[in-house]
């Protein structure tokens, strides 16, 4: 058998000599030190040391033990962690709380969200939000967002307003690069030279473009703009000016039953996707909806609709194709006014090339609706397709000549590399622009809003 000459050290360790303990401890003789730092745990000093121990060894039971007989050992984080690991939750809120760090308090919301508080969670969440570290910030806003699903508090939006025009107006920016020509550059002739042919190409219009430009040129002499993103600024803002009165509203009185769109536009404008995009935001909103079938030109037209009508939860009025459309107005206008319908949203057929009788049409359908409710209909909404840019000028000018249009739609901006477009419509015919198509799904319409629209055409 062998012995083993135990040391001085050892020796004065085991007559429970503190400072000899540590220095068993510091010379990395550890389970030697944790036994007698067991043996003599009693002692604060060294029930400290050992407590700390335990954490390096993640050995939270025994960690735990040591406080349940001083509540005060260690840090207040280090106890919340301790009182966290053995599940005791209501002790580690109570300490992390104490703390109130961001790690600790998002600690607190993580717990208190685990053991089915919610509300608790998101009070707690949305304070450590307003303290969170930058690189922190999104990782507890999806944490929010997650306890406001469970609770129900949200509503599934993915994307926000300004994303989706991002997003739309992303074929526009790559083809004219708006943002991008206002980079670290110079602010010289070359700059406006190149913005103005920029903006033409997103067919802003040549007039708009030239007067906007020579207006930019003025004022950076004015204000003695050195920096190009200075003068990006600048044209942000004089674009939004020049918006201004672009912007309308949606008008649906809440006091009158039922509330008449008609949508009116050529073929292929969007007309239908767009009837059926606001149907699913009003019917979300709790509207009763009913759509009418004013397209008799096709069968596929009237098809088309019903599976909106399914889509967004409204109901159809249709008759068969050829039938005349006013009388499928007159007939849905009936029974919405019977069936105490909140909103119609009226579907027409866009044929361009018989001008005459699309405007004789469209007028009969307006008198129909005149005679049934004579103050509707409270819009009457000009669908134009995005992608054609100016050319849709034209066709505004057709409809205008049929009867008062309320407001504009513009669709397909997704689409579009002329997303410009919008300015020289909204200049030109002075109707408002009240809704935007930036995609083909149920989701993808949005109120018009300049600042976003400006926002998005630029950055
Ligand atoms: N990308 C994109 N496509 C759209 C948008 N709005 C409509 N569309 C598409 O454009 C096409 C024509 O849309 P419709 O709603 O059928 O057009 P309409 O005006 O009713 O046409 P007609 O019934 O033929 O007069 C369809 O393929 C739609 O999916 C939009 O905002 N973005
Ligand atoms: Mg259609």
């Amino acid at each position: 058998m062998l012995f083993f000459k135990k040391s001085e050290l050892e020796k004065r360790a085991e007559k429970g000599d503190k400072s000899a303990i540590l220095e068993l401890l510091r010379k990395g003789k550890k389970e030697k030190a944790k036994k007698l730092l067991e043996r003599y745990e009693e002692d604060p000093d060294l029930k400290k040391v050992l407590f700390d121990l335990y954490l390096q060894e993640e050995n939270y039971m025994q960690a735990y033990r040591l406080l349940e007989r001083a509540p005060e050992l260690g840090t207040a984080r280090d106890r919340g962690l301790v009182y966290e690991k053995v599940g005791n939750y209501t002790k580690a809120v109570e300490e992390y709380m104490k703390v109130g760090d961001f790690e600790s308090l998002y600690r607190v919301g993580s717990i208190l969200y685990a053991t089915g508080k919610g509300e608790g969670a998101l009070e707690v969440l949305e304070r450590t939000l307003k303290i969170a570290p930058p690189s922190k910030k999104e990782e507890v806003e999806e944490k929010i967002r997650e306890v406001k699903r469970k609770l129900g508090l949200l509503e599934e939006k993915k994307e926000s307003l300004l994303d989706k025009l991002r997003r739309g107006l992303q074929k526009t920016k790559e083809s004219v690069e708006l943002g991008l020509i206002f980079r670290g550059r110079r602010v010289d002739e070359e700059l406006f030279e190149e913005l103005e042919e920029h903006l033409v190409r997103a067919d802003v219009g040549v007039k708009t473009a030239v007067a906007l430009v020579e207006e930019l040129r003025k004022t950076a002499v004015r204000k003695n703009v050195k920096s190009s993103e200075e003068l990006k600024e600048i044209t942000k803002e004089k674009v939004k000016e020049l918006l201004k009165g672009c912007e309308g509203r949606l008008n649906l009185p809440e006091d009158r039953k039922p509330v008449v769109v008609l949508f009116l536009g050529v073929n292929g404008s969007g007309k239908t996707t767009t009837i059926g995009k606001l149907a699913h935001r009003l019917t979300s909103e709790g509207k009763k909806v009913m759509l009418v079938a004013g397209d008799t030109f096709r069968t596929a037209a009237i098809e088309q609709l019903e599976v909106w009508a399914q889509r967004s939860g409204a109901d159809l009025t249709k008759k068969h194709e050829g039938a005349d459309p006013a009388s499928v107005v007159y007939e849905g206008l009936e029974k919405a006014k019977e069936g105490g319908y909140d909103v119609v949203l009226v579907d027409t057929a866009g044929r361009l090339h018989t001008k005459e009788p699309l405007i004789n049409e469209l007028r009969k359908i307006k008198k129909v609706v005149q005679k049934l409710l004579p103050e509707e209909p409270s819009e009457t909404l000009l669908v134009l397709d995005a992608t054609i840019g100016q050319n849709s000028i034209q066709q505004a000018k057709v409809f205008k000549e049929a009867v008062d249009i309320s407001g504009i739609v513009v669709t397909k901006l997704d689409g579009s590399a002329k997303g410009g477009a919008v300015m020289a419509i909204c200049k030109e015919l002075r109707i408002p622009i009240k809704l935007i198509g930036v995609g083909e799904d149920i989701e993808d319409l949005e109120p018009f809003s300049v600042e976003a629209y400006v926002d998005a055409l630029f950055d």
